[in-house]
């Protein structure tokens, strides 16, 4: 028997998505929310954690029948194996893309590339001097050189502990230090994941979760910090600056490029790119009003903080901006780019173009973008879409209308400036409790929800109770949609936070960036404890990723728990199955690291979990409500 298929209206809030949608069923798209039909119900075993592939006695599924695998490995040990390796799969996501920023460093820093060059060293001797990186007198270059040096060493197993733990407090440090998960190296901490979850190793489940921890530090104190901090280095830090949100930024009388991924390094280049006078009249000629350029995902996120370039969408309207059929081409480095992508462009005239050889899809054309051919593969790319232009049919056009404003490009160093480069105003803002707490929203789209409501509604919730929000990832789409990425939100906000962020001429929901740059709201955190002299499990802060979907989610979930910040997430990882391993996140991490995860779907109830949280913090600094 057919199933029944879930309403459109039931698949997403947003008007843009759901004409979208309508669209896709009239042409005969399949989409995300149409596969998720197709692939449920789901494996019980894999969703609880509790199948194991990883040697060929088995695969094991562990039941009451059959409560060992061949090995004799539990249904604990084989769930914590099992989100370990899960999470070091983030890890290494988010530190492969920090080690390629530290590659393109290096080949400015060395002369290997005229394409590429150092915006803010400003920024780079602040971080040199603070890594102990003799700077007086030294030719910029030369710093960065050394720079890069010590950045690789985060990576290998030359070091004790990584190089910005000089960041973190020293409770925090403590506590690392006494449970033995100081983070050492990136790739030494993913490797002995690896090796931890061999059959035959570690098997205890605890002792794997701890490892997974250390593992998520190494990801959240070097892989992404690293990540964050050169793409400013290179590209220039964020400010406050104005953008457009919605599918209507896609234009029909413009060739339309998109960008997705996450690395800037691809679509900086795009960017200038586009803006080729040359490529323009190029574009002219072949009939176009011009070259229209937009985000998508997180590589959209960059392009938005540093340009103020436009966001057609998160991670569930990447599929729906081809269905405008207005779209040429579609840009790509790597990371949360669905597959289908390069199917669904074959059933307009949309272009997938690939540019790293770690991220290549079938069906798409490969252009291999290096740090010394980038500005040439990004016009080439450009002039790709523009010979497209002549393939749209017109007939199949339907974009939808309007575009929300918002405000974007809130670094740290913005944040301490607005604030005269002391925290003293959020301190006083957080202790006369006009400002209660703080929340890191983050991440993604799961067509297993409604698309975004969850992040709306959370978010709108948290700011009535005077908690600051700060977004990073495809929740910042979201947030945007809803209008409340301008200061004109303050009006949905509690009555002290309004006041605050009234004062500063800033919204009451804060965008950071994409999902490596919760390195930001970690230095902050951190900044926060040491400016109070306490650890960051004392601060009333949290995370929470409502609608999280990757194991770069659940790797951020965990460094934010290993760091003291407790997380609430909408649905837990795929770790039901162990009693231990649940405790254990719930419950059992509270006690060992000041932190643990909060599960809860609804968003006005996951608020209430949080602030409760929130509430216990506050009092045991002493601070009144
Ligand atoms: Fe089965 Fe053990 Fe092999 Fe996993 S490691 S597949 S539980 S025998
Ligand atoms: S892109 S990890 S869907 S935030 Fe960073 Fe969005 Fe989540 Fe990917």
């Amino acid at each position: 028997m057919a199933k029944e298929r879930k309403p459109i209206e039931e698949k997403s809030i947003w008007d843009d998505a759901r004409q979208m949608l309508h669209k896709a069923e009239r042409d005969g798209i399949d989409t995300a929310w149409d596969r998720l039909e197709h692939q449920t119900p789901h494996c019980t075993s894999c969703e609880s954690g509790l199948s194991c592939r990883n040697c060929t006695m088995g695969p094991c599924r562990i039941s009451k029948k059959a409560p060992l695998g061949v090995c004799g490995a539990d249904g604990d040990v084989i769930v914590a194996r099992n989100f370990g390796r899960f999470v070091s799969g983030g890890c290494a996501g988010h530190s492969d893309h920090g080690r390629d920023c530290i590659e393109a460093l290096h080949a400015v820093a060395h002369g290997l590339t005229e394409d590429y060059s150092i915006k803010d060293e400003a920024k780079l001797l602040r971080i040199a001097s603070e890594l102990k990186i003799s700077t007086e007198g030294r030719l910029v270059l030369e710093v960065a050189k050394d720079l890069c040096n010590e950045f690789f060493a985060n990576y290998g197993s030359t070091i004790d502990e990584l190089s910005f733990l000089c960041r973190v407090p020293e409770k925090r440090k403590q506590i690392w230090k006494n449970l033995g998960i100081t983070p050492r190296g990136v790739d030494r901490e993913i490797a002995e994941m690896m090796h931890r979850t061999h059959m035959g190793c570690d098997n205890d489940a605890a002792n794997t979760m701890l490892h997974t921890a250390r593992t998520s530090l190494a990801d959240g104190w070097a892989g992404s910090m690293i990540a964050t901090e050169i793409s400013d280095i290179l590209f220039g830090t964020p400010s406050p600056r104005k953008s457009a949100v919605n599918l209507g930024v896609i234009k029909k009388d413009q060739v339309n490029i998109l960008v997705h991924g996450h690395n800037p390094i691809v679509s900086e280049k795009i960017v200038e790119a586009v803006n080729d006078p040359e490529l323009i009249a190029l574009a002219k000629e072949k009939g176009a009003a011009g070259i229209n350029l937009a985000g998508l995902c997180c590589t959209g996120n960059e392009l938005m903080m540093r340009q103020g370039i436009p966001m057609a969408g998160n991670h569930l309207m990447t599929e729906l901006a081809i269905v405008t059929g207005a779209v040429e081409l579609i840009v790509v480095d790597y990371q949360c780019i669905m597959p289908s992508m390069v199917t669904i462009g074959n059933c307009y005239h949309t272009k997938m173009v690939t540019t790293a050889d770690k991220a290549k899809f079938t069906g798409a054309e490969h252009v291999k973008f290096e740090m010394h051919n980038g500005m040439a593969q990004a016009r080439k790319v450009v002039r790709m879409a523009i010979e497209r232009f002549g393939l749209r049919n017109d007939k199949r056009v339907e974009i939808p209308e309007g575009t929300i404003e918002l405000v974007t490009g809130f670094s740290n160093e913005v944040l301490l400036g607005a604030m005269g480069g002391t925290l003293t105003p959020l301190v006083d803002a957080i202790k006369a409790g006009k400002i209660r707490g703080a929340v890191a929203i983050v991440g993604c789209n799961n067509p297993k929800y409604q698309q975004d409501y969850c992040n709306v509604n959370l978010t709108k919730e948290l700011i009535k109770k005077d908690i600051l929000v700060l977004v990073t990832g495809c929740v910042t789409t979201a947030t945007g949609k809803a209008g409340l990425l301008v200061p004109e939100a303050i009006e949905m906000a509690g009555p002290g936070l309004k006041e605050i962020c009234a004062s500063l001429g800033i919204p009451p929901v804060l965008h950071m960036g994409s999902c490596v740059d919760n390195a930001r709201v970690l230095q902050l955190a951190a900044l926060l404890a040491n400016e109070l002299g306490v650890d960051i499990s004392d601060l009333p802060l949290a995370g929470s990723s409502p609608e999280w979907y990757s194991e770069k989610a659940a790797a951020i979930g965990t460094y934010c728990v290993a760091s003291g910040i407790y997380t609430h997430l909408g649905h837990p990882p795929n770790i039901t199955g162990s009693e231990i391993v649940t405790n254990l996140a719930l419950e059992g991490l509270d006690n060992l690291l000041g932190a643990c995860f909060g599960i809860e779907p609804d968003p006005f109830k996951a608020a209430e979990l949080i602030d409760q949280r929130i509430r216990q913090k506050r009092k045991a600094l002493g601070l009144g409500e």
